[in-house]
Formats: structure tokens, C-alpha cells, sequence
């Protein structure tokens, strides 16, 4: 009887630790720079967009991906023909994952890198201000909240994404919930 007490007690502290009073999970979303974007010095712009725009970062590694694992991110665009050129191209030297959290962040990275064909970007966007062809536009983002998951899931081990509570949340959301 008191064992089962206490280990409902437990479960019950385990699922209001004071992270998740105070902040419960957002969306997240999979960005990575590319590789020409790390070539060409714009982590730090793009980090800094981000950051500036309120989004939290969750995860984030430096790497040299594999083909393999580059294969299976674009498998839907497996029966294109610049597939391979693609994996290739992504493979060619080290990227920047990243898993950003906030609210609607899926929708407002895409905002935020503008469109896949740097020519058709506005300016403000970070393809339309960095970028010139689509195959060397610098960022990719998950385009939809089902991508975001399966793209998360495969670029990090769940002990690799981190829960934190922001220090200016108050300042950039009117309500935690
Ligand atoms: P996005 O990266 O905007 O989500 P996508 O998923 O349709 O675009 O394609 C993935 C990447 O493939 C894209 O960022 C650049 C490349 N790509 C797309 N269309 C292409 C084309 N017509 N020629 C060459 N590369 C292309
Ligand atoms: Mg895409």
C-alpha cells in the first residue's frame, strides 16, 4: 500500500518537475545550414536570425553527414533527377543541424529562408539575401510539422535535444502555456 503510494507520488513529481511547469514543449522544426552555407561564414548570420526572432535552440551539432543518412532525408525526392547531385552536394563538406522550438516555428523558418529557387526570395529572406541558385541555397528547413518530427528523429538522438527554460520567454510570449 505506502509502496504504491510512494510510486504514484513519484510519477506524479516526475511529471511536474519545474521545467514543465514552466514551459511546456513547443513545435520544433529541423534546419541545417549547408554546406555552402558553412563554406561561405553565414552560421552565424543564421543563427542569429533565429535567435533575434525569439526561436530557442534544442540541438545543434556539426557535421559531416553521410550519404546514407542524406539519402534518407530526401527520400520523397528520390525520383528526381538532381537527386544524387543533391546527396552529393550536402555530403560534400560539414553542415550545421539544428533543431529550433517555438511557436509555429515550422511555418516561420519557411517564412524566414524564403523560397526553395533563391530567384523567386524576397529580400529580407535568407535566400533572398544570401543565395543566388537552387542548387546552392544554403538552408534547408522541415516544411511541415510531420517533417519536422521524422527530420528530428533522424538527424538526433533524443539525449541530444535539450528542454530549457529561456530566460526572456515572458518577453516574447503573452502566455506560457
Ligand atoms: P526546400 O529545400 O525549399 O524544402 P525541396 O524540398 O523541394 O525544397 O528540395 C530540396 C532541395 O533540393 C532544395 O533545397 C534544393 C534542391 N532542389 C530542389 N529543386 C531543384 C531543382 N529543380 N534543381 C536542382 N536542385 C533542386
Ligand atoms: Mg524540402
Amino acid at each position: 500500500m505506502l509502496a504504491s503510494l510512494l510510486s504514484f507520488l513519484s510519477v506524479i513529481a516526475r511529471k511536474f518537475t519545474p521545467e514543465s511547469i514552466m514551459s511546456a514543449q513547443r513545435e520544433r522544426t529541423f534546419i541545417a545550414v549547408k554546406p555552402d552555407g558553412v563554406q561561405r561564414g553565414l552560421v552565424g548570420e543564421i543563427i542569429k536570425r533565429f535567435e533575434a526572432k525569439g526561436f530557442k535552440l534544442a540541438g545543434m551539432k556539426f557535421m559531416k553527414a553521410s550519404e546514407e543518412l542524406l539519402k534518407q532525408h530526401y527520400i520523397d525526392l528520390a525520383d528526381k533527377p538532381f537527386y544524387p547531385g543533391l546527396c552529393k552536394y550536402m555530403a560534400s563538406g560539414p553542415l550545421v543541424a539544428m533543431c529550433w522550438e517555438g511557436t509555429g516555428v515550422v511555418k516561420t523558418a519557411r517564412v524566414m529562408m524564403g523560397e526553395t529557387r533563391p530567384a523567386d526570395s524576397k529580400p529580407g529572406t535568407i535566400r533572398g539575401d544570401f543565395c543566388i541558385e537552387v542548387g546552392r541555397n544554403i538552408i534547408h528547413g522541415s516544411d511541415s510539422i510531420e517533417s519536422a518530427n521524422k527530420e528530428i528523429a533522424l538527424w538526433f538522438r533524443p539525449e541530444e535535444l535539450t528542454s530549457w527554460t529561456q530566460a526572456n520567454d515572458s518577453w516574447i510570449y503573452e502566455s506560457n502555456e
